[in-house]
């Protein structure tokens, strides 16, 4: 899936609309999308589904910078979310945490940066409400270089991400 997904994201942008229409009917494609600023390319962003009462939300993605400059990511925001963070989870002994990673950040040309989980994420922090399944949840990033750019959450089922689904779903107490 991941592997696919590359390869959609660094076809030519016209194959990629009509790649966009084919892969439309296949349900656990659809989210295999990507944004373009500068030098920037933001793959597949997506989130999990919360429980109701959750107060919180994750966000993945991949930045890949193809430019030959360094960039500073500066910030994120989503009017689903009263702030949107930057979390690194780590494991200590068995024991599972995540810290708050301050912006900006800097990206290195020629390196891909990417928010999975059990790694860096976003957390969306006091949600209005909570998460389904299937919704796209607007996230505004911002970046030194590249400029400010919109992209949509897409929110997958808790169980429907196969393996990335169990450390996801870590966040539930979160
Ligand atoms: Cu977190």
């Amino acid at each position: 899936m991941l592997r696919r997904h590359l390869k959609v994201a660094s076809a030519s942008a016209g194959f990629r609309v009509l790649l966009g229409v084919a892969l439309a009917t296949l349900p656990h494609l659809v989210a295999a999308h990507s944004y373009q600023t500068g030098a920037l390319q933001i793959d597949h962003p997506s989130s999990r589904e919360t429980a109701p009462g959750a107060p919180n939300g994750v966000g993945y993605l991949r930045i890949e910078h193809n430019g030959e400059q360094v960039d500073r990511w500066l910030a994120a925001e989503s009017p689903r979310a009263r702030r949107v963070e930057l979390h690194k989870s780590r494991e200590n002994d068995g024991m599972r945490s995540m810290k708050h990673v301050a912006l900006p950040l800097e990206l290195q040309p020629g390196e891909t940066f990417e928010l999975q989980p059990g790694g860096y994420h976003l957390m969306l922090m006091g949600l209005d409400r909570p998460l389904r399944a299937g919704e796209h949840v607007p996230l505004k990033l911002r970046f030194e270089r590249a400029g400010d750019i919109e992209v949509e959450l897409v929110v997958e089922e808790l169980g429907g991400a196969g393996k990335e689904a169990s450390p996801g779903s870590s966040h539930a107490g979160h």
